[in-house]
């Protein structure tokens, strides 16, 4: 045999995972190269896989995770050893806690020296470190079992309830060789990675016996139901139980926020009056009072869908456990469910609906006041208007006072559309969930970040023009974390909380090619986000809030701190 015939029946490390990635659905990475994964990334690029570099792998690694939110495929993130592999573990932690699919694989350096702790460049026993912060973690140990390592991976972070699964490839077995038709034929293509969960069918007739017998129901939609893509079966479901609902932040949209049975605008009196309570795909966690008075009634009895079992009972006793994936529990539900079946109380309607009202009328009164400088609800009145005529648009949102307000004020009209802080209330997810969001669906993004929150992953622009994307992130700058007034009184050094006043956040944006604008009122900020969505140029708006606009969430104040 030749010397050329002989080459071209080798294949390495390298190939072999772009090929198994590729084999398994996989059309976009996220990463930062570096020694000993930069080869790996110019082969996946030759090989049809698009890679979008970034500055920092946290950013990366959030990018992956929110990928693998919105296609329901794992995200791919891609980084050096040690400290790159550490900058994506935020993000794989993330992913895992907020149940989004994600695959974090990192190079690694040479085993034995690491285990003898030698000093080798960039030492870390990588898989050690990621167990307790991923779903699952795996090891390569040689080419020929690439194939495997990938599907263990895929399936791991797609099937049951969905998190990240860290994937470790030593640098000798990416560079490697073996026989190519030996190595391609240890490659598959994983079956029906996330199968279908079907419940009980004890379960689904104990649910509907509960929801039958409630005068007060109440319908929590989490991110879990925006996640399973199960959304006609869902809209069917609610509007057939005539029942009041509660979008979690991240499914609103998965109804749309002016849905009539919409209770988000009475939601201390839907919480405090509920008897019966359908969580699909919402875990009671901080973000639900944990289920506690006083903000739910003691008696109220709860009745929750999720793919997951020992979620049962986490806070409170769960009357009707539905285990099982929300899609099949919805068919099963709608199957067996007769019209009229389920009956709230018409005073429980119209007590929503009058709370809904007043609520509603409070809000439109304080998004009527036109201070100056802007406050939260002047500056986030005026994106809510210019998102009326782009709902396709998707809204990142981090920060406090920026986050909590915009829940509220920006409402969605179409599911899987709003990415923000989560189950973690993370700083830092802003631009890597912008610019997946930009890359996954084409569509238009606006980030609304708190001045602190964009911070964290602020350098991203640069990735964000590099790409051309059709992002507008507009900085909410009252020049401080929550705030930006307070005054240090025990030295000059500025107060904790306090940034540089009368940053100009447009100018960073300027820097990249990208187009920048200083919004000192509610009609410049309007030009501005018009003008981004026209363009579709990625844009920088530097929203000048008042500094005494914010308040500090979880101030200990009643301890008297001096
Ligand atoms: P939120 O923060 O919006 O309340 P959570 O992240 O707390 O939502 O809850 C999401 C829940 O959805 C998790 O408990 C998870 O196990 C569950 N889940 C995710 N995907 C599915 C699915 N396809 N079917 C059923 N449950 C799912
Ligand atoms: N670090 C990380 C990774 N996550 C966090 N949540 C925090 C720190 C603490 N933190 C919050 O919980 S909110 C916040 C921080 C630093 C920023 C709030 O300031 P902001 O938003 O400028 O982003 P507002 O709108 O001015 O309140």
């Amino acid at each position: 045999m030749s010397d050329v015939q002989r080459v071209a029946e080798v294949t390495d490390g390298n190939h072999l995972v772009v090929d198994a990635l590729r084999m398994n659905g996989v059309s976009t990475i996220y990463g930062v190269v570096g020694i000993p994964i930069t080869d790996l990334a110019r082969i996946a690029q030759a090989k049809g896989i698009r890679y979008i570099g970034f500055r920092n792998e946290q950013a990366a690694g959030h990018a992956a995770a929110a990928a693998g939110y919105i296609t329901q495929r794992p995200g791919i993130c891609l980084t050096v050893s040690a400290p790159g592999f550490l900058n994506g573990m935020v993000a794989l932690a993330n992913a895992t806690t907020n149940c989004f699919p994600m695959i974090l694989m990192s190079g690694s350096s040479d085993r034995a020296t690491i285990d003898l702790k030698q000093g080798d460049y960039e030492e870390l026993d990588q898989l050690a470190s990621a167990r307790p912060f991923a779903k699952a973690a795996f090891r390569v140990d040689k080419p020929e079992l690439i194939g495997d390592g990938v599907a263990r991976a895929v399936r791991t972070a797609l099937s049951g309830r969905p998190g990240g699964v860290y994937l470790d490839l030593p640098a000798q077995v990416l560079r490697e060789t073996i026989d190519k038709p030996a190595g391609e034929a240890s490659l598959f293509t994983v079956a029906t990675p996330a199968p279908s969960q079907i419940p009980s069918r004890e379960s689904i007739t104990r649910a509907l016996d509960l929801l039958r017998q409630a005068e007060r129901p109440l319908i929590i939609l989490g991110k879990g139901a925006a996640y399973a893509q199960a959304d006609e079966q869902i809209r069917k479901f609610v509007e057939g139980t005539g029942s009041p609902f509660l979008p979690m932040s991240m499914a609103k949209g998965l109804l749309p926020d002016d849905h009539p049975q919409s209770a988000a605008a009475a939601r201390s009196l839907v919480l405090g009056g509920a008897d019966v309570v359908m969580l699909i795909g919402a875990r009671l966690n901080w973000l639900l009072g944990h289920g506690q008075p006083p903000e739910w009634s003691p008696d109220c009895k709860f009745i929750q869908l999720d793919i997951s079992p020992e979620e049962m009972d986490s806070n409170r006793p769960i009357a009707a456990p539905v285990v099982g994936d929300i899609k099949s529990a919805m068919t099963e539900l709608l199957a067996r469910m007769n019209p009229g079946d389920i009956k709230p109380r018409k005073t429980w309607l119209e007590a929503v609906s009058t709370k809904k009202m007043q609520n509603t009328e409070k809000m439109r009164a304080n998004l009527a006041r036109e201070p100056v400088p802007m406050d939260f609800f002047s500056a986030l009145r005026a994106i809510r208007d210019v998102l009326d005529n782009n709902r396709e648009a998707f809204v990142v949102s981090e920060g406090a006072n920026t986050l909590d307000n915009g829940r509220n004020i920006l409402p969605m009209y179409e599911p899987r559309k709003r990415l923000d802080s989560g189950t973690w209330g993370v700083m830092g997810v802003g631009l890597g969930y912008a610019i997946a969001a930009a890359v996954e669906s084409g569509s238009p993004v606006v980030a609304v970040e708190g001045d602190s929150a964009f911070g964290f992953s602020g350098m991203e622009i640069e990735t964000m023009c590099r790409y051309g994307l059709p992002i507008v992130v507009i900085v909410f700058n009252n020049n401080g974390v929550y705030r930006g007034d307070e005054v240090n009184r025990y030295s000059s050094d500025p107060a904790p909380t306090v940034f540089t006043s009368g940053s100009r956040y447009d100018k960073l944006i300027e820097a990249f090619g990208g187009t920048g604008y200083d919004a000192e009122t509610t009609e410049s900020l309007t030009t501005a986000l018009r003008q981004a969505f026209e363009t579709r140029r990625p844009t920088l708006i530097n929203c000048v809030i008042d500094p005494k606009a914010g308040t500090e969430s979880g101030h200990l104040e009643h301890l008297k701190l001096e």
